[in-house]
């Protein structure tokens, strides 16, 4: 019997293999007829087709709301982006290959996802091998001083960020007035589940949970920018830029993480150019970093499911405005401290919600400078606050209305999820 080894310069695809007949027929029926063509040469190894094809889907993906494009299309552009993939593999342009399978797994659908993994894993070893590779032909011929310099400047030898003394009246000045004023989230350590379901989730009470992430890889492992880098950084990852998603010069980039870890720890850039990478899948999307995390066993409270885990990493000085989420939330303080306002779901009215369906859940309110004519009843609201210190964890119940500012580079970590529907608001 003889077995056949895996092709070293080709990605394999068992899962598109096995289904791209079914997968077209399906992409056809939803008059995707120029795709499944441009596929099909694309399947025989033209490039020009798997590009072709790739930007096919892609304006189908952006044909409308998201929610209203067809499911098929995901896994059109997945396909594609699988097929591009392969032929920049097979070219050597490792780092074009990955780009084109992290593209698939940020846009795409769910049914090549195995695929899209597997061969990042495949290619992203091709890739350091070939780093290595060649960080070794020129350190044969530097000597050891250039040597140390030239892996600082492929993995960078910094922590992200440096334990500065944290000056509060200083802080106070960037904060919305009147923060910390008010009443302040309680603090609690060794909450049991019954407690957290009977004083916090049922009766709609927030709360920090001082004392759930000692088990973290990540809580040793974040800070650390050689890690990160040797992790993820030839990975492309959305990120936003500018003040905030309601500013009309907010704009979304895709950069691997690498550019995204340099420009947060660089410091320069102004307000306006602030790169967050907010209320991204990370952890589905680069599986190595999903296992320094665990989920907390409060997020199964109430019989529901995980909605989504999202990472939301960037400098000081990043900012979520006003805004609630149907969901409950456990956002975790990974690196760094945030300062958090939250306004119970019972004084939406006076918060003034955005009137259109997309932005409702958004206030038209900037807290960080109030219009006061427009927005008389938000003054003398009262809200409970907290700066959210390193290794927390803040409960945000449903429809909470909260506002987040960092103060420090920051990677948090959200757990959305949803009940049975038993439980109530506040
Ligand atoms: O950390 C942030 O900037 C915002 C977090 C947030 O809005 C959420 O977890 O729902």
């Amino acid at each position: 019997m003889s077995t056949s080894a895996p092709a070293v310069n080709t990605l394999e695809t068992p899962v598109m293999d096995s289904s791209y007949s079914t997968l077209l027929q399906s992409i056809t029926e939803e008059g995707g007829y120029a795709f499944a063509s441009m596929a099909t040469l694309a399947a025989g190894g033209d490039n020009h087709a798997a590009e072709a094809a790739k930007e096919m889907a892609w304006e189908q993906l952006h044909s409308g709301p998201w929610h209203s494009v067809g499911p098929i299309w995901r896994d059109a552009y997945s396909m594609a982006c699988l097929h591009v993939a392969r032929n920049h593999f097979s070219s050597g342009e490792f780092k074009l290959s990955l780009k084109a399978l992290d593209m698939g797994l940020i846009m795409g659908g769910l049914t090549l996802r195995d695929d899209l993994n597997s061969c990042i894993k495949k290619v992203s070893s091709a890739l350091t091998e070939k780093d290595f590779s060649s960080s070794n032909n020129n350190n044969n011929s530097t000597d050891s001083t250039e040597e140390g310099q030239k892996k600082s400047e492929l993995f960078g030898d910094q922590e992200i960020i440096s334990r500065q003394h944290f000056n509060l009246p200083e802080v106070l000045q960037l904060l919305p007035s009147r923060s910390l004023s008010c009443k302040k989230v309680g603090r609690k350590s060794g909450l049991s589940l019954e407690e957290f379901l009977r004083d916090h989730f049922l009766c709609g009470s927030p709360v920090i949970i001082s004392d759930c992430m000692v088990h973290w890889p990540a809580k040793n492992k974040w800070n650390d920018m050689n890690y990160l880098k040797r992790i993820a950084g030839f990975r492309t990852v959305p990120v936003e830029v500018g003040k905030n998603y309601l500013c009309p010069e907010w704009k979304q980039e895709l950069i691997t993480f690498s550019e995204f870890l340099e420009r947060i720890s660089s410091n320069e850039c102004p307000s306006e150019d602030t790169t967050y990478l907010a209320q991204h899948q990370l952890f589905d999307q680069i599986l190595e970093l999903r296992q320094d995390i665990l989920i907390p066993d409060y997020c199964f409270t109430g019989d529901g499911e995980i909605r989504s885990i999202n990472a939301w990493i960037g400098p000081a000085g990043t900012v979520t405005p006003l805004h609630n989420d149907p969901h409950h939330n456990i956002l975790s303080q990974v690196v760094g401290k945030k300062y958090i306002r939250l306004y119970p779901a019972s004084l939406s009215e006076d918060l003034y919600p955005h009137m259109e369906s997309m932005l409702s859940n958004s206030s038209q309110v900037d807290l960080d400078n109030i219009d006061e004519k427009a927005f008389p009843k938000v003054l003398d609201l009262d809200f409970v606050d907290c700066i959210l210190e390193e290794g927390e964890m803040l409960y945000i119940p449903p429809k909470w209305w909260h506002y987040v500012r960092s103060l420090s580079t920051s990677f948090s970590v959200s757990f959305w999820w949803s009940d049975t529907g038993n439980s109530q608001g506040s």
